[in-house]
């Protein structure tokens, strides 16, 4: 049975759209959608661990991370559930979301439901950048726009 979820991201300057689908518990999840008003380049593209906007994108709270591990990129054995690395802006300040990956899910202990996505005003370093912030959130900066990810009807 697949499932299907969306986050509708709200900033200042920066929105977009995302949608999260999965064709069963435990394939892989498929991300896509659009962000806007970005700078041209690479943006942190995270999961957080609470669905709490109450205080902007700051009550979202650290990077989901349910098996206490470092931060690290999206391929890496050592990382947060929620890292899902960088988003590219071009030019025109639009960045097209592409992403699978097999760590998120939107069922069972690593659900991603009910929590939020965040994207950043910088690039995130994947816990390489030797800066103190690299190994807790890729130093990627402010977070320019977030949405809580909820259940949609499936396709
Ligand atoms: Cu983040
Ligand atoms: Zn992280």
């Amino acid at each position: 049975m697949p499932i299907r979820a969306v986050a509708v991201l709200i900033g200042e300057v920066v929105s977009g759209t995302v949608f999260f689908d999965q064709d069963g518990p435990t394939s892989e999840v498929k991300v896509s959608g659009e962000v806007k008003g970005l700078s041209q380049g690479l943006h942190g593209f995270h999961i957080h661990e609470f669905g709490d906007n109450t205080n902007g994108c700051t009550s979202a709270g650290p990077h989901f991370n349910p098996e206490n591990k470092e931060h690290g990129g999206p391929t890496d054995a050592d990382r947060h559930v929620g890292d899902l690395g960088n988003i590219c802006a071009e030019a025109n300040g639009v960045a097209k979301v592409s992403i699978t990956d097999k760590m998120i899910s939107l069922c069972g202990p690593l659900s991603i439901i009910g929590r939020t996505i965040v994207v950043h005003a910088d690039p995130d370093d994947l816990g390489k950048g030797g800066h103190e912030l690299s190994k807790t959130t890729g130093n990627a900066g402010a977070r320019v726009a977030c949405g809580v990810i909820g259940i949609t009807k499936s396709s």
